[in-house]
């Protein structure tokens, strides 16, 4: 076969056509426009506050949502204050704002909202789930969001684009859950660094979209920067079950097109898989670990509470009953697929095998209810099991697919689900579309006269200064490898509740690891010393933005996530990687640094002076140009407000 020297990957193709500056050579960055936004009420607050601080009149993007999922506890004013923010300031900024009840921002996106073709950029991890659309779906801090909601581009380097061929077929009772348990296993949680993951193969025309989605979800815990699925008959049929056929276009690599790097998985070598306490890239086969007791099972997440997965989990439960010791909990992901499952009949199922029936939301998922106890064993069918990510910072979670979790709860211990008979389950050729929580914006004349809600929870994003040309100070932490944003900043209902309020959650900085740190930090600017892969895991900011709000100046690190390094750069800290890993050993909490910043230019070579040991220490400054900017004036605010 002659293959046309402009065969693209899908992803290129997508970049290509969004392309807004910069070349599609890996590692330089690259603009990209931006079709689609979303950020919910744990990102979006602050998102939202930063828009109106940089002055935009109205969202530029095609559609921008804000979705409530995240807070919908109310046992204080806060959350609701939060709402009633979110809720007015999208109406009057252009925005769709989708109500509590309405379901997991991810699984609704999908549902009402993702199209073939668009970007999508998301104030969450998890929004790499609309890859399952054929979109290019990333997510980002919620001050990258806000620059594209006033129609900038998103900036990010050029990525790897590493083509994960499947071919075979899922064999009983193996679920994508378990593929997307294999992908972590093969390249753990920093293997996807710098790279799309690019799906094709023959085994895609058995995958539905459902499936796609549970996969493209977790390629975010390879640390990859999304995945992406081609768009073709199950894609259409996803979206005509929905009645949105007119939003279906074709789309596929080119015949012939290359990849950077290619996987290639056997579906049909696959075994029930599970990520174990406490990384979801400690992956084993469910066998090994069978019979273990377990005291909950949680099912539900953007990961695994589509309609498919809940009918499944309520056929293996219809007609038994659970343990006595064993606490099931069952979130839906959306309020079409609760609509549907109880329209079949099979809530009531759920609820006679003794499950408790959560509300339409994230949930359990992140901290937010359903703690287990003290070195509580909880399987649950979520995406992370980060040390305390539930609540119980004894918990030990394990991460399995909804047969797994049913099966398991049914016998009160770790099951291999192949001991299941076959199962049927019936998903409806048409299933209702209802918008009626998803509120539209006002249209430009109303808008003028839309009154935002400011409650006492909500307070102004703070203003920083430009850096120093010579900075010194202590290192106030020092840290190992594969640190999370749920260590920098847990998530957990109460702390959840200040993401509007900057020096309130600045009290919780790593509230798990050092709750004194804080105190530490205020006394002048300071530095944090970390291992490999820094930052792993979500995308919230406020685990860079109120780190600066207490001091922090930089993080000398040997390696970094990709969004928290972005979110570092928006808010002025110097990311900078130690040139030798092993130099971390002579930065050691306590120490006094002191480093010149005369000379800050993209991969500059740093030398960190320790004034405690006399030691010097080579760093790089591995940024952009743009990067560079923005940390000298202090981060991205202060950089736009000098140039208006
Ligand atoms: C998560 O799953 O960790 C979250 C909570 O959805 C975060 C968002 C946040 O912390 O604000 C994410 O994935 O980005
Ligand atoms: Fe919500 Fe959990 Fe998904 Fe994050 S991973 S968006 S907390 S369901």
């Amino acid at each position: 076969m002659t293959v046309p020297m402009t065969a693209l990957n899908l992803t290129r193709k997508i970049i290509q056509s969004h392309l807004a500056s910069g070349q599609m050579e890996i590692g330089q960055e690259i603009g990209l426009s931006i079709d689609q936004t979303l950020a919910h009420d744990a990102t979006g607050q602050m998102a939202l506050l930063q828009f109106e601080a940089l002055g935009f009149p109205r969202v530029a993007t095609q559609r921008s949502l804000i979705y409530t999922d995240h807070n919908i506890l109310q046992v204080g004013y806060e959350n609701a204050d939060d709402h009633a923010y979110l809720a007015s300031a999208s109406k009057k900024f252009g925005l769709w704002f989708s109500k509590a009840g309405n379901g997991i921002c991810h699984q609704v996106n999908l549902e009402t909202f993702s199209r073939p073709g668009d970007t999508l950029l998301g104030a969450d991890s998890h929004t790499t789930t609309g890859g399952a659309m054929a979109e290019l779906a990333i997510g980002a801090g919620g001050l990258d969001v806000a620059v594209a909601m006033g129609g900038y581009p998103f900036y990010l380097p050029m990525p790897e684009i590493l083509g994960v061929e499947l071919t075979g077929s899922l064999g009983h009772m193996i679920r994508a859950k378990d593929l997307a348990l294999e992908i972590l296993r093969l390249l753990g949680v920093a293997g996807g660094r710098g790279k799309i993951l690019e799906f094709y193969g023959p085994a895609l025309a058995n995958l539905t979209v459902t499936e796609r989605a549970t996969i493209a979800n977790m390629s975010i815990e390879t640390g990859a920067i999304t995945a992406i699925f081609p768009a073709d008959d199950l894609t259409l049929k996803f979206l005509a079950q929905r009645g949105r056929e007119a939003d279906f276009k074709p789309l596929a690599a080119d015949p012939g097109a290359t990849y950077d790097g290619v996987i290639s998985i056997d579906l049909a070598t696959l075994a029930p898989l599970a990520a174990c306490p406490h990384s979801p890239g400690n992956v084993k086969k469910v066998e090994r670990i069978q019979g273990l007791p377990v005291d909950q099972v949680a099912i539900g997440s953007c990961t695994n509470s589509s309609l498919e997965d809940l009918l499944s989990v309520a056929a293996i439960l219809k007609g038994k009953t659970i343990p006595a010791q064993v606490s099931l909990a069952i979130a839906p992901g959306s309020r079409q697929v609760f609509l549907e499952l109880a329209r079949q009949g099979a809530v009531a199922d759920l609820i006679a095998a003794g499950a408790r029936i959560m509300e339409v939301a994230c949930g359990f998922c992140n901290g937010v209810g359903q703690a287990p106890k003290t070195k509580g064993v909880s399987l649950r069918t979520s995406n992370r099991n980060f040390p305390g990510r539930s609540g119980t910072p004894s918990g030990e979670l394990y991460l399995v697919s909804p047969e797994t979790a049913a099966i398991s709860a049914l016998r009160g211990q770790i099951t291999d689900p192949r001991e299941l008979g076959p199962i049927v389950i019936s998903v409806p050729e048409k299933l209702a579309t209802d918008l009626s929580l998803v509120i539209p914006p006002a249209s430009l004349e109303e808008a003028g006269s839309v009154v935002i809600e400011r409650g006492p929870n909500i307070a102004p994003p703070p203003s920083f200064t430009a850096l120093p040309k010579v900075l010194t100070g202590e290192v106030n932490l020092a840290l190992g490898d594969n640190i999370t944003t749920d260590d920098i900043l847990p998530a957990g209902a109460h702390i959840l509740a200040l993401r509007a309020n900057i020096p309130a959650i600045s009290k919780y900085i790593f509230h798990n690891i050092d709750p004194t740190y804080p105190e530490r930090q205020k006394k002048g600017p300071g530095f944090v010393v970390a291992g490999f892969n820094y930052g792993q895991g979500s995308s919230r900011e406020h685990a860079a933005l109120a780190p600066r709000y207490l001091g922090l100046a930089a993080v000398i690190a040997a390696s970094f996530a990709r969004i928290y390094k972005a979110n570092l750069c928006n808010f002025g800290i110097l990311p900078l990687e130690l040139i030798d890993p092993a130099e971390r050993e002579q930065l050691a909490q306590g120490h006094k640094l002191s480093l010149d910043l005369s000379q800050l230019r993209p991969n500059a070579t740093i030398i960190v002076k320790n004034l405690a040991t006399g030691v010097e220490v080579a760093t790089k400054l591995a940024i952009s140009e743009r990067q560079v900017k923005t940390v000298k004036a202090g981060g991205l605010l202060a950089e736009m407000a000098a140039k208006n």
